[in-house]
This record gives C-alpha cells, sequence and structure tokens, in this order.
C-alpha cells in the first residue's frame, strides 16, 4: 500500500506557494542538510556517546549505507519504523538513515510500553520496529517479538545489542560504507519529495488515544532552522541531549538535528542525572543543552551543593515543556552561571523562545515569543473573539511548521483545528505588549507530569476497565518536584473496594507506560458536576490541593 498523503491534511496550495517564495521551504530533505555540512568539515566530530565518537563524513557514509541496507532488507520509501531507542548514537544514525530512505521513523518513547507501542504501530501501519534488547530489566526485544506477532504490518525487527537470531542488529545495518559515494549519489537519485512525512511525532495528548502529528521534510527542516537562530547555534556549539530524543524539542529546537545542520557537535547522555551530565559538560565543553523544569531544578540543587566549577562551558540552557516557576528561573544565572532560554514549545508545530540578550525579567518571568515571523499567533475567548494583550485566553496559532491536522483523525481534527487551519493547543495564554507569551494554565484535559503528557480521558478510560468503579476522573495534583503529578478520583458500587494498587496492578499489566500510572488515588461517594453535568475538574482539583495541604 501507499499511503503518502492518505490521512495527512496538507497546508493550502497558495500559502505552501507563499512558504516557498519567503524561503522557508527550501525544498530540499532533511538528510542533505547532513551532506553540506560533512562536505564543508568531513573530520569534525559530530556526535559522541561515551567513548563512540563519530566525524561528520563517517556520519553521512554510516546514514547513507544504513539507507540502502534498510531498503536491501525490503523496506521502501514512505513505509514507516517505530522508533524505541534510548539516546545514543544508533538514535540518530537510525533517524537520518531513515530520512534519507524516505523511511518515516514513529518517534516513540522509552518509557512506552505494550499498550502505547501496540496502538501506535497499527496506526501507523507500521513495517519495523527498532528497540534496545534489554533496558532497567525490560526486555524490549521480547515485547517487539510479541507485536510482530500481533499486528499485521509489523513484520522486522531491528535490535540494538544483543539480537535473537531471527531479528536484525541494529549496529550492522548502521555500520560505515564500502562505497559512500556510489550511495549517495543512488539515494540522491531515489530522494524522497520535500513533501512526503519525514517523520511522525506524538502529541501530547487532550483526547483519549495518542495522535500523530506528521511533519515534512520541508517544515520540519524550517522548524530546526528558525530555532536554531534564537539560540544562536554555530559550528562551536557543542550540546548535551539529555531528554529523551524522541521529543521535539531535544530532536529539533534546535536540539540534536539543529546541532548536526549547523555542523557542531552532539553529546548524547541516556539521562539528566546531575553527576553523569555535569561530567559530560566539563568533558566535552557543552555550551547548550536543554532540560525540563524538574530537571532543571535537580541541576540547580545538584550546584548549589558541589559547588564545583564544571559548568564553565555552558552558555546557554534551555528550559521548557512545562512551566518553569519564575523563583527557579531567577536562580539559573547566578547557580549554573548560564543564561536562561524558556521555551514554550509543542510537537503540533509553534515555538516560543526568550531571546538571550532579552532583559531579565522576561527571561525569568515569560515563556518567550514565536521563533518565525511567519508564526501567526492569536489570543481568543471562548467564542473565538480576539482579546487585547494583557488578558489571558486560548492559543490559536498557523504558520510554515504547524501542520494543518492529525493523522488519520478527523474527530480530533474537527476539534483542535478551525476550519481555516488554526491549532488550538489547548493552553491558557497572555499576551504581554512586548509581545512575550506567560502561560497561564490550560482548558484541556491533560497532566504535565514533568514534561510527560498525560491524556486524563486516556486513563480513565483503562480504569473503568475495573467492573467496580462507577466514575473515574484523572486531575493533576500538585507536586514540587514535577510540578505536576496524576491523581484519580473514584466512585465505586455500593459495598464495593477498590485500591490504589489494584488500579496500578492493572494499568502496569496492560502495558502502560510507567509515567502514566495513577499515584495518588481518592475514593468519594460522588463526584462533583458542573451545570451541563460534567465531572467538575475545577473543583477536584482544589480539593486535592486542599488535602495535600492539611496533610503536610
Ligand atoms: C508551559 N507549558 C508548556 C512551557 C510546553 C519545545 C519545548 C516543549 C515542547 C513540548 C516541544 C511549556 N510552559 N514552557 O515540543 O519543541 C506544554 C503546553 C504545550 C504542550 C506541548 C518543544 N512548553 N508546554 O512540551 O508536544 O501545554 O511539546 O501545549 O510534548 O506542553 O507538549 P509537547
Amino acid at each position: 500500500t501507499s499511503h503518502t498523503s492518505d490521512g495527512t491534511v496538507a497546508w493550502p496550495a497558495d500559502l505552501a506557494a507563499e512558504f516557498r517564495r519567503k524561503g522557508y521551504w527550501e525544498d530540499r530533505t532533511l538528510g542533505s542538510y547532513i551532506h553540506e555540512t560533512a562536505d564543508r568539515l568531513p573530520e569534525k566530530i559530530a556526535l559522541v556517546d561515551g567513548d563512540v565518537r563519530i566525524t561528520y563524513s563517517e556520519l553521512a557514509s554510516r546514514m547513507d549505507a544504513a539507507a540502502e541496507r534498510l531498503l536491501q532488507l525490503g523496506l521502501k520509501a514512505d513505509d514507516r519504523m517505530m522508533v524505541q531507542l534510548p539516546n545514543g548514537w544508533q538514535f540518530t544514525v537510525l533517524t537520518l538513515a531513515c530520512f534519507r530512505a524516505g523511511i518515516v521513523p514513529v518517534m516513540a518513547l522509552p518509557a512506552h510500553r505494550k499498550y502505547e507501542l501496540s496502538f501506535l504501530t497499527d496506526l501507523s501501519e507500521s513495517r519495523a520496529i527498532a528497540v534496545p534488547d534489554v533496558i532497567k530489566d525490560f526486555d524490549h526485544q521480547a515485547l517487539a517479538e510479541e507485536l510482530a506477532a500481533s499486528v499485521p504490518s509489523l513484520d522486522m525487527v531491528l535490535v540494538s545489542g544483543a539480537a535473537n537470531p531471527l531479528n536484525a542488529r541494529l549496529e550492522e545495518i548502521l555500520a560505515p560504507g564500502a562505497d559512500p559515494a556510489g550511495a549517495r549519489t543512488r539515494l540522491d537519485a531515489s530522494a524522497p519529495s520535500p513533501d512526503a512525512p519525514a517523520l511522525f511525532l506524538l502529541s501530547g495528548g487532550t483526547t483519549g488515544l495518542p495522535k500523530l502529528i506528521t511533519r515534512t521534510h520541508n517544515d520540519y527542516a524550517y522548524n530546526i532552522k528558525a530555532t536554531s537562530v534564537p539560540t544562536n547555534v554555530t559550528e562551536d556549539t557543542v550540546y548535551l541531549g539529555t531528554l529523551p530524543a524522541s521529543h521535539n524539542f531535544p530532536l529539533a529546537c534546535p536540539g540534536i538535528l539543529g546541532i548536526l545542520f549547523a555542523g557542531g557537535r552532539v553529546v548524547m547522555l541516556p539521562g539528566p542525572e546531575p553527576r553523569k551530565a555535569f561530567a559530560a559538560i566539563e568533558r566535552e565543553g557543552v555550551t547548550l543543552s536543554a532540560a525540563v523544569p524538574a530537571v532543571a531544578q535537580r541541576w540547580i540543587e545538584h550546584q548549589e551543593e558541589t559547588g564545583g566549577n564544571q559548568l564553565a562551558s555552558l552558555e546557554v540552557i534551555q528550559v521548557g515543556g512545562s512551566r518553569l516557576p519564575d523563583e527557579i528561573a531567577r536562580k539559573v544565572k547566578p547557580v549554573l552561571g548560564s543564561t536562561l532560554q524558556q521555551v514554550f514549545g509543542m510537537a503540533e508545530g509553534l515555538i516560543n523562545v526568550t531571546r538571550l540578550d532579552d532583559p531579565e525579567d522576561v527571561i525569568c518571568t515569560t515563556q518567550g515569543r514565536p521563533v518565525s515571523e511567519a508564526d501567526e499567533v492569536r489570543i481568543v475567548d471562548e467564542a473565538g473573539n480576539d482579546l487585547p494583550d494583557g488578558v489571558p485566553g486560548s492559543i490559536l496559532t498557523r504558520g510554515p511548521y504547524t501542520p494543518r491536522g492529525y493523522y488519520r483523525a478527523p474527530e480530533a481534527n474537527a476539534r483542535a483545528f478551525t476550519p481555516d487551519g488554526w491549532y488550538a493547543s489547548g493552553d491558557i495564554v497572555e499576551r504581554r505588549p512586548d509581545g512575550n507569551l506567560i502561560v497561564q494554565g490550560r482548558d484541556k484535559d491533560m497532566i504535565n507530569r514533568g514534561g510527560e503528557k498525560i491524556s486524563a480521558e486516556e486513563i480513565e478510560s483503562l480504569v473503568y476497565r475495573i467492573e467496580d468503579v462507577t466514575m473515574a476522573a484523572a486531575i493533576a495534583m500538585p507536586d514540587e518536584v514535577l510540578g505536576e503529578k496524576l491523581c484519580l478520583y473514584i466512585t465505586v458500587k455500593p459495598g464495593a473496594e477498590v485500591t490504589l494498587e489494584q488500579i496500578q496492578t492493572l494499568l502496569h499489566e496492560t502495558g502502560v507506560a510507567a509515567f502514566k500510572i495513577p499515584e495518588h488515588l481518592v475514593v468519594v461517594d460522588e463526584l462533583p458536576a458542573t451545570k451541563v453535568g460534567k465531572i467538575n475538574k475545577k473543583e477536584l482539583r482544589a480539593d486535592i490541593a486542599e488535602r495535600l495541604a492539611s496533610a503536610s
């Protein structure tokens, strides 16, 4: 089957023409930028992962050789591949190889388990899945084999590390090639269309099931280039990637891809644990990194405790994914010695950042402004009327890197996109007269657990599988470290008893990612209702905040 345009929503033709005329869309594929850098800086180190150091010419050679090997295995342009790999050189080389071959990676998270992976594999009709062998006692390879046995489209398991005999070993696929020039010519000749899907990102999720966001070569290349400007990415940039690389933020804002486009160096680390991260920063002379607020806070605390000089090279730290409290923002410069860049972004497109030379008040109390002059932003009331600056409302956005719809999701599209293509992220935002945005809250039914998004509806529908549960409401409860955690309110059948442990066990056994499992349960006789008869979650959020306050 061919599914290039099936299920995706294209930009209107006149706008696409304008994006080209203005140079936002360059009609190039993502892989071509890597070749351009490799031609310019062949001997420079591009990618570091522990003791592995890969130069640009080697990166280009591995990328092309891997692309050809994937095609030889029987994959073809427009096939989809589930990618669930930890931060390491393999993730980066495989992603680039997919771009070159026109194979579309589906950016799963390392935390995903059977429940998410089977759904996403099915929705994307993936033919292949790339996984590590075992991480922290979890056998990813066994799960991938189980998926291959149950999802009809899936017939190829690629494994990083110790691959079973019937699976392909990723490290062999990703090895340098014998004929780089030939491979390059052949792949150039069969390059995907720049308007074709380059990758699928996962939506943070406002409704029941996760959604796929199609990003084209044209729009994603522009996302990468536009975010590289305000972060001042150059050949001298050394980037530390510790957030899961399949997230849009560390991947492309400017992230791994932005640094490779510019000829800088990317250092990959499997996690943000401060001792390891600080050591990597010192060893590699890291100048730029990205963190969610909870990680930034850990780094600040670690620096306050140890007082070392390991961060001397770290010029800029980007923080985003959830709201950074102003008090923590104010500590970044004095404690870490780095300039803070707040990032309010979304995998659906629009990226806002504070500029490095903004006044302190902007850097510490706002989430910045759009990276591109072509980003359109409106702040509207419930009736869709534009609001004046200073009045919080729902944010709507359009632009050359904000797609017009989710993949194969007409119902979600009808809710999240206006007929003229504005995306409603569900965030409540105030625009200051200077153009900077402040995220004040949200009107979407989502829990933001330290930057990882949890759809309330998705969890509730799972909890309803317990027969004794009559009503369920998943809500955010305040948490000092993560900002928010998932709390569940339920009512149960008369005389029945349902425990938190029972719910946790059910979700765990269903194969739900650990970060989505409720951490607190409140059983009540009745859930409060709004005037229109929906569960009043605002009241529940106030209730849990009060319960926590009086308990401490
Ligand atoms: C408050 N809420 C924020 C912020 C995102 C860069 C940075 C983040 C993401 C991301 C991203 C926030 N303050 N600074 O893709 O490229 C919440 C909003 C938003 C949702 C998007 C990037 N930064 N958020 O977090 O697709 O609610 O992208 O709509 O995962 O995160 O989530 P996601």
